[in-house]
């Protein structure tokens, strides 16, 4: 029996966010560190030659808000990613575990609900130090690589599915 080398056809989404729209929707509890996320965020965006005004943020109290707020960007058509971001401290919250799960919960829902893609990048630490260390600069940043991952999978279902994924969520 010979046995048949397999190729598949491997899609994997380019970084390029030309002609895509993103909405943002951050928390403004632990803000220091949020608008970092939000600046590596649009950062990565306008490294990726992301178009002008083809980003939208809006802002919540906390990041218990985050996926209300994320489910109605996704289901107005508009956006073809929606970038989470926030920051849950464990001491600032004695039910740390409660809002974490929800938010994580919450995000991954409004996804599958819309078929838009929904970025998680809320930082859920230990204490502000771990905080501080996943809000840096560039690749230490949880906004920035939640960006970057917003462009690759744009563009990996439009190449795969034909479609920009804002379309899903009129269909
Ligand atoms: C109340 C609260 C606490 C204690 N800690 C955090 C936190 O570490 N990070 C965060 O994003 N939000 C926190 N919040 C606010 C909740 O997310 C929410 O905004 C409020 O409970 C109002 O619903």
């Amino acid at each position: 029996m010979t046995l048949v080398a397999l190729q598949p056809q491997i899609h994997q989404g380019t970084l390029n966010a030309k002609g895509f729209r993103f909405a943002i929707v951050a928390s403004r509890w632990n803000d220091s560190l949020v608008s970092r996320l939000v600046a590596g965020a649009l950062d990565a965006l306008s490294e990726l030659s992301g178009d002008e005004n083809a980003v939208e943020v809006f802002r919540v109290p906390g990041s218990f808000e985050i996926p209300l707020c994320a489910l109605k960007a996704a289901e107005s058509g508009k956006f073809d990613a929606v970038i989470c971001l926030g920051v849950i401290i464990r001491g600032q919250t004695p039910h740390f575990e409660y809002i974490a799960t929800e938010v994580a919960r919450g995000i991954g829902e409004a996804g599958m609900k819309t078929g838009v893609p929904l970025l998680f990048g809320v930082i859920t630490a230990e204490n502000v130090d771990q905080a501080i260390d996943r809000a840096g600069v560039k690749l230490g940043n949880k906004g920035f690589e939640a960006a970057t991952a917003a462009v690759e999978l744009v563009n990996l279902y439009q190449e795969a599915f034909g479609e920009k994924p804002r379309a899903a969520a009129l269909a």
